[in-house]
């Protein structure tokens, strides 16, 4: 992140030094000393395949933390092998649908990942994984290869079907994340950390999934598309486009950027279900492990609003912006107040003249009057402007004041 984004970001340099005041290592370490053998290197694996979220669910509660870390890492498994464009489609099928009874089989490993597939090794060492799974509670193993076996299952359909309408792009998207908000929710209730209803409000986890699926998807266009596949439905880019190709081509700009602005309004009206499913979770770290992602979430789709960058390459949101979510993302109030932020920021993103303007103007309206009606205190008042003019203010002041003291020390 350059130097001008944290002069031009204050409240994210408090957040990054917030950030590393709390994770300075040893503490992390400490959680990886309480866990030996087998479940340390599980962790070790957490770690190599994404190290922002590893730190979320190593501060889970206890009861949760094994269970979640290597349902994780079986998911990722599963992804690696569906991801992997080296493996011929009937292995790839036979592997998916099976990758439920595989999870049960001791000593089993991987080792034909193609050379670009960055979780290869957790393959290699699946039997580590495995070990631990099966040390796991039956109910937690039962939820786990359940899942597992229906995904694998959607993801087989997926190898050789492609997402043409948009109830397809809803059917993949549950079959790879959907499940995922519904596995989650099945395991908080078993825990007994949270109420029994959490695993039984399925629709509503399954929107957990489809906002943060539905967002990667949307931002990863051109690198999909570049990689030979899209995700996209063609009942969207077809308006816009002959071919994915020309979907991202700057020729055809343009529409392209309509399709992106379409894209991004179908994400949106999943905001109402993910709130409401916030509001039932009660156990603090189960809270911040649901609710990180989905601010991140948030941040990144109003990020690809009306924004060509999308089209042309990968766009990321600031890293103190993220330190910065992580660190508001403690209570329903504050993540409340975030999401209020960014649907502010999209309001001024939200051109008259956009093809969409309207569908998210309504959009908009609905979301910041549900979030005002529910919020103490009302709508959040954003004061960073007034902050920034202070800092401002401020700092005129105090180089006049310098000057003019040098002056006066100088006669
Ligand atoms: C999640 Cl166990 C994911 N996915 C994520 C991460 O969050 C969800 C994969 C496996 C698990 C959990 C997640 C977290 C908490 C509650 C959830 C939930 O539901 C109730 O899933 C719906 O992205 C992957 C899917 C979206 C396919 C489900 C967050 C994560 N973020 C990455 C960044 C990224 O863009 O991948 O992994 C990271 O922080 O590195």
């Amino acid at each position: 992140m350059a130097f001008i984004d944290w002069v031009l970001h204050p409240t994210e340099l408090w957040a990054a030094f917030w950030f590393f005041m709390r994770h300075a290592p040893p503490d992390e370490k400490t959680v990886k000393l309480q866990v030996s053998g087998d479940m340390k290197r599980c962790y070790d694996f957490l770690e190599m395949t994404s190290r922002s979220f590893a730190a979320v669910i190593q501060e889970l509660n206890p009861k949760l933390r094994d269970g979640i870390c290597l349902f994780y890492l079986v998911l990722r498994g599963l992804d690696t092998i569906e991801d992997d464009m080296t493996i011929p489609g009937a292995r790839k099928r036979h592997l998916l649908e099976t990758f439920h009874e595989i999870i049960y089989q001791k000593g089993w490993t991987f080792k034909e990942s193609g050379p670009d597939e960055k979780d290869a090794l957790l393959l290699v060492e699946f039997d580590i994984v495995i070990n631990e799974f099966l040390r796991l509670p039956t109910e937690f193993q039962d939820v786990i290869a359940d899942i597992t076996r229906r995904m694998g299952a959607g993801m087989a359909k997926y190898t050789r079907a492609r997402v043409e309408s948009l109830e397809d792009y809803n059917e993949y998207c549950h079959y790879a994340a959907g499940l995922v908000g519904h596995g989650l929710s099945r395991l908080f209730a078993v825990s007994g950390l949270e109420d029994k209803s959490v695993g039984e409000q399925l629709e509503l986890a399954n929107s957990m999934g489809l906002f943060l699926q539905k967002t990667n998807i949307t931002r990863d266009i051109n690198e999909d598309v570049l990689d030979g596949r899209c995700f996209w439905p063609k009942a969207v880019w077809s308006k816009y486009a002959d071919s994915e190709e020309h979907l991202i081509d700057r020729e055809n700009r343009d529409k392209g950027m309509e399709a992106l602005n379409e894209m991004c309004t179908n994400v949106l009206q999943h905001i109402p279900d993910v709130l409401e499913y916030l509001n039932q979770i009660q156990e603090p770290s189960v809270f911040r492990f649901c609710a990180i992602p989905q601010v991140m979430a948030i941040a990144t789709i109003v990020l690809c609003y009306d924004n060509s960058r999308v089209l042309d390459g990968n766009v990321k949101i600031r890293k103190g912006e993220a330190l910065k979510l992580i660190s508001q993302a403690t209570t329903l109030d504050n993540v409340k107040r975030t999401f209020y932020r960014y649907i502010e920021q999209l309001e001024r993103k939200n051109q008259p003249d956009n093809p969409m303007h309207n569908q998210v103007a309504k959009i908009i309206d609905r979301t910041k009057k549900d979030i005002a009606r529910t919020l103490k205190g009302g709508a959040p008042v954003d004061f960073t402007k007034e902050y920034l003019v202070l800092i401002l203010f401020f700092f005129t002041i105090t180089t006049f004041f310098y000057s003019y003291l040098t002056e006066k020390s100088s006669f």
